[in-house]
């Protein structure tokens, strides 16, 4: 953090001297890998269009810039790819449906709007079921979420791969929260709290007291500052980036879902690239998607400590107060393992056991 001093001009034309605080925009991030391999051949040029819900300064759209830097570098610049953050071209239901007809050839939502393709990924949406980055991240790299991505096939939309959106958090403008009652409010009104467009979410907060709305991440900065919404739930990073401590004064590190973003691509436009080029685009995502987690990484405890500098004033939660979240969302589980598959969860949760 650097502290420098500007000169205002009051209204009446007086200078003054105030404090002004430049603030770092991203931590020190890893430069991404090298790129390696060889360069392809002449099958053709393409330029890509890619739009992302989250800001340029994300991991997300960091990483973003090095998987379109892969293409163009070993294609020799027949590929390109033209990234288009914050949510300009969309949101994550608009984006994939775009996909779907072809306007649009990339996108990079969060798996739990794109349970309406695939339901399996509901799982992901299970609170408190992946106890670490470990056992998450083992859980993308797994055949089951392979055979997750597979299942996108015939829906117009082509899966490459998952990397991280992170760990949730609660933030609010409205109070501290360090309990499950803290969020139904026991004399005053339980917190309207955005979630995204999916029903397990939807069920999570309901479950909590609260009055949840579900609702596009490109609507959501202006909802709190008109106080349409109270709160909203995402990673520390992204609640920086996209500057929701203008308009969120608290913060607790509830981690009650890991959810992963999924890189697609509109299966038109897959179709056709050549098989050589197929091939990069495949490897060029899974190569990203490593960089993506291990910016995401690098953010994750950094935008926390920023945030607490910018003003938010965040709860850290002990043992014993996660503990009583986990309890209160247990109708969740009751509600949504059937659906969802009790085969699946146990698969997730032997790929988890693995990991402890
Ligand atoms: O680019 C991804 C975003 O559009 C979105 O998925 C972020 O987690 C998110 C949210 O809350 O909508």
């Amino acid at each position: 953090m650097t502290i420098f001093w500007r000169n205002t001009l009051t209204l009446a034309g007086a200078a003054t001297l105030s404090l002004g605080i430049a603030y770092a925009q991203t931590p020190d991030l890893s430069d991404p890998p090298a790129i390696e391999g060889e360069v392809l051949g002449d099958h053709g040029s393409h330029t890509l269009r890619m739009g992302l819900g989250l800001s340029d300064t994300s991991p997300q759209y960091l990483s973003s810039r090095y998987f379109a830097d892969i293409l163009e570098q070993r294609t020799e610049g027949r590929i390109t790819v033209n990234i288009f953050p914050n949510s300009q071209l969309g949101d994550d239901v608009q984006m994939m449906e775009m996909l779907q007809t072809g306007s649009l050839d990339m996108s990079y939502p969060s798996s739990s709007p794109a349970t309406t393709y695939v339901q399996e990924l509901a799982v992901f949406d299970l609170p408190f079921l992946l106890p670490s980055r470990e056992a998450a991240i083992a859980v993308m790299q797994s055949e089951t979420a392979q055979r997750m991505l597979d299942a996108f096939e015939g829906t117009g939309i082509k899966a490459l791969t998952f990397s991280e959106n992170g760990y949730r958090q609660l933030t609010n403008s409205a109070r501290a929260v360090e309990s499950p009652e803290d969020v139904a409010g026991l004399d005053v009104r339980g917190l309207s709290v955005r979630t995204m467009e999916n029903p397990v979410h939807l069920s999570i907060w309901e479950t909590l007291g609260a009055n949840p709305t579900p609702m596009a991440f490109g609507e959501l900065f202006s909802a709190m500052e008109q106080g349409v919404v109270d709160g909203q739930e995402n990673p520390w990073s992204t609640i920086l980036t996209s500057n929701f401590y203008e308009v969120q004064d608290y913060g607790s590190e509830t981690r009650h879902v890991y959810t992963p973003f999924i890189m697609m691509m509109s299966q038109r436009t897959w179709d056709r690239l050549a098989p050589e080029y197929q091939e990069l685009v495949q490897e060029a995502a899974r190569q990203s998607a490593e960089y993506e987690i291990q910016l995401s990484t690098e953010y994750d405890d950094w935008a926390r400590e920023q945030l607490e500098e910018r003003g938010m004033q965040i709860t850290r939660l002990d043992d014993d107060q996660v503990a009583a979240f986990q309890e209160a969302v247990q109708p969740v589980y009751d509600r949504w393992a059937p659906r969802i598959g009790e085969d699946l969860i146990a698969e997730i949760q032997s790929i988890v056991d693995a990991t402890q």
